[in-house]
């Protein structure tokens, strides 16, 4: 007889009992003590409609509220049902011929449960498939009220916004912190309908023709043999690629420099690339090229940090950006436009504006600010937003125009169509977050995911059974204006405008424009990356295309390779500098920063949690770590450990506060932890070995090596000593208490790093 197994019945208490969700320990406000755990399904009756369940709050490892609605949390209902809403009462047992016969065709709730299972992937994009993202708002200041008629940049203007950033070459699960470049793309959801800036954290791109996507892509994404290396450009057909071609130069010295490599999501800036035009009430138009800038500052990690944080934390970005929002320190970014008169040559002092592969320096044409975005909210699943979102560029509004740069064409095709077999049909402008929050009046009908049900029976134009609706706008106040700009008379040819030839000036210009560190870093850079061809030629190709860059970055790059440094084969041109390209030498603000605090199992509490406090006033984020997880002190002064000896590396920190010298044990746990476990387990209690525990000598080696501020009291120079530290090195604090050493370390932090400690800054 076939006998389903049977389960006690749960009774379900009347009310859901939750967790209060006040605090989200925003720096100012008093840190949130970490909650007590509840069960995290919560029955009750009635039954809610499934948008309506509820379930507890979340918090994150630092104790903070995740900020997901209770509401959202669809699974914590009362009952399990199926798909249909049939309440299930087994959902581990599928359906057999008896305990040990065989399982059932019948049984609906395995097939059911295990086909759902089966098709929840979606394909990855093809690339930018590692990502992250945080809805916002954006605030107009109106000042390109003047050039553009589109209303959210008319002043006291607010849109939403959703903005994603990725990496570009790793598939879906790869680390954040390779060296790559970085989408930074942004969904406005205007009045008059969506428009998407999508843009990069490099001013320039690969290729000047969108024909060429697939081929550098293909040069760039793993080798497709073995398909490694993940994630990265250092390898053969990437060099053998961007070494042939040489219109790559330019965005490859991009990556090579620090912007290759962000500190965080929040510190990049983000560019359009390409020239669009704006068009104003009048017609007018102008030519612009946007940019945001960040307003933390543009930093980076430096090499060694990013390639240990990759396996530290592989999710070090997503988790920044979302543990930076959750804790109230909003990053923020003003978009700013550099303008252009709209001249039938499309050039600015003699840069073509059609080619993606130039910038103009802002020395020449600065960026005006015209309104400021501020990510507030992180998505409360990642699946139906981050991954679900659909940028193109083609989502224009009135008053934003394109122009015929060739790789704007091109990506005008691919997007759409890209998101046809990612999300599976002609309908994603239906998925929650890609919907427009101006009304739509469309006549697509149908197609595969299609949830709409549209009503009327005239879905064409012109038609009298719907009264002849809907209209069409004027050509006042409708998108996608086709300024009727001259086109020269042509033949159809398959060239590029003698401009686009020229791949060396920017290049050299970016180059003369660093400062000795940031030049130390590229050299470091391309010979990493060359060290890991294999293809000799390849490598010796290289250098013949730095050497039309730079006579210096030539010959440092081929010794460090063991290679003869080429002559260039054309004169170097002298371009003037363009500072702003630098990211050194300027002071910025330390929202969000990330400063670690290293204690002993029997520090000072009381000043611990002071010294805690003043972190999180400075609006930056304190992570205690200490021998063990278990939080220091007792009852409501207890103060929460975010992270052990054990799992913590410096990588993770902006900046380290050393209070004492925590002893090293023989099992390399704290030695009060050591006593009681013993006690438990009836063991001998490890003893204490002398000196402070490797692991802190570690932590502060290294963050030390990352010209990072060190800042430490109690006995701090004998941890300097033991780690190998020079005294009096810049950077390195010696406090006589926790507060002095905070306020100096938060002066040095305003740089980003010790600058000094790297030898070309010496
Ligand atoms: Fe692209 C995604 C940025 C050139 C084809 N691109 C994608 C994303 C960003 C960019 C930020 C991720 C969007 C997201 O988060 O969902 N792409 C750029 C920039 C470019 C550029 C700044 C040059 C200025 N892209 C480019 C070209 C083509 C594509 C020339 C094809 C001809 N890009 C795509 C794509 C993707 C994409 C295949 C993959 C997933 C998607 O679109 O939605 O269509």
């Amino acid at each position: 007889a076939i006998v389903a197994k049977k389960s006690a019945p749960r009774t379900p208490p009347a009310e859901p009992a939750g967790v209060p969700a006040e605090n989200n320990g925003a720096p100012g406000r008093p840190a949130p003590e970490p909650p007590a755990l509840n069960e995290p399904t919560e029955p009750r009756e009635p039954l809610p409609p499934k948008a309506d369940q509820s379930g507890p709050d979340t918090f994150t490892p630092t104790g903070r509220a995740t900020g997901v609605p209770r509401e959202s949390v669809a699974q914590s209902g009362a009952y399990l049902t199926t798909a249909q809403g049939a309440r299930l009462y087994d959902t581990d047992h599928s359906l057999k011929a008896g305990p040990r016969g065989p399982v059932l065709l019948q049984d609906h709730h395995l097939r059911e449960k295990i086909t759902h299972f089966d098709h929840e992937r979606i394909p990855e994009r093809v690339v930018h498939a590692r990502g992250a993202a945080a809805h916002g708002v954006f605030q107009a200041y109106g000042t390109a009220a003047r050039i553009t008629k589109a209303a959210f940049l008319a002043k006291g203007a607010e849109t939403e916004v959703f903005v994603r950033f990725s990496t570009v070459l790793g598939s879906r699960g790869s680390a954040d912190t390779v060296r790559d470049t970085r989408g930074f793309a942004t969904k406005f959801y205007t009045s008059e309908g969506t428009f998407d800036l999508v843009g990069n954290n490099i001013p320039v791109f690969f290729i000047q023709d969108a024909v060429k996507f697939p081929d550098i892509i293909h040069a760039g994404k793993p080798h497709p043999d073995r398909e490694i290396p993940q994630a990265q450009s250092a390898h053969d057909t990437f060099w053998d690629f961007v070494s042939l071609h040489t219109e790559a130069t330019h965005h490859t010295l991009w990556n090579m420099s620090d912007r290759g490599i962000p500190r965080s999501y929040r510190m990049m800036e983000g560019f359009g690339v390409h020239t669009f035009r704006l068009v104003n009430a009048k017609g007018a138009t102008t030519l612009v090229k946007f940019h945001w800038k960040p307003k933390l500052g543009v930093h980076s990690l430096v090499w060694e940090e990013a390639q240990i944080t990759n396996g530290i934390d592989p999710d070090f970005h997503r988790r920044d950006l979302a543990d930076a929002i959750e804790s109230g320190a909003y990053p923020q970014w003003e978009l700013g436009v550099q303008t252009f008169p709209d001249t039938p040559d499309q050039r600015f002092e003699g840069i073509d504006l059609l080619d993606p592969t130039k910038i103009v320096p802002e020395e020449l044409a600065p960026v005006q600010p015209i309104g400021v975005m501020t990510l507030n909210r992180n998505p409360s699943n990642f699946f139906a937003e981050t991954e679900q979102v659909a940028f193109h560029p083609g989502h224009l509004v009135p008053g934003i125009d394109i122009t015929d740069d060739p790789l704007l064409a091109g990506r005008l095709f691919s997007y759409l169509d890209t998101q046809i077999s990612r999300l599976g049909g002609p309908n994603f402008a239906q998925i929650p977050v890609n919907r427009p929050h101006a009304p739509v009046n469309d006549m697509l009908r149908d197609g595969m995911h299609q949830t709409a049900v549209h009503s009327g029976t005239a879905p064409y134009r012109p038609n009298s059974l719907d009264g002849g609706c809907p209209f069409l706008a004027g050509a006042d106040t409708g998108a996608y204006i086709e300024v009727p700009v001259e086109t020269p008379a042509a033949h159809k040819v398959r060239e590029a405008p003698d401009s686009f030839a020229e791949h060396f000036r920017q290049p050299r210009l970016f180059w003369l424009s660093m400062t000795p560190v940031e030049r130390e870093h590229i050299i470091s850079a391309y010979t990493f990356e060359l060290s890991k061809c294999y293809e000799p030629t390849i490598r010796q190709r290289v250098l013949g295309v730095l050497a039309n860059i730079d006579t210096e970055l030539c010959e440092q790059v081929a010794a460090g390779l063991g290679l003869p440094a080429p002559a260039a084969t054309q004169p170097l041109a002298e371009p003037e500098p363009s500072p702003a390209l630098s990211q050194v030498g300027q002071t910025w603000p330390l929202d969000g920063r990330v400063v670690g605090i290293v204690t002993g199992p029997d520090g000072d509490v009381k000043a611990l949690r002071a010294l805690r406090q003043s972190v999180l006033d400075s609006g930056m984020v304190p992570l205690v770590i200490a021998p063990t997880p278990a939080p220091l002190g007792t009852g409501k002064n207890a103060v929460p450990v975010q992270r052990t000896f054990a799992n913590a590396r410096s990588v993770e920190f902006d900046a380290l506060l050393v209070a004492g010298a925590p002893a090293a044990t023989a099992d390399a746990k704290g030695p009060r932890d050591a006593k009681a476990g013993a006690k438990k387990t009836g063991r001998k209690a490890a003893a204490a070995v002398p000196g402070t525990d490797p692991r802190v000598l570690l932590l502060v080696a290294e963050a030390f090596r990352h010209a990072k501020a060190i800042g430490g009291w109690d006995g701090a120079e004998s941890v300097w000593q033991e780690a190998g530290l020079p005294a009096g090195a810049p950077g390195l604090v010696t406090a006589k208490n926790g507060p002095t050493a905070l306020s100096e370390v938060i002066g040095l932090l305003g740089t980003h790093r010790v600058w000094e400690r790297f030898p070309a800054s010496a």
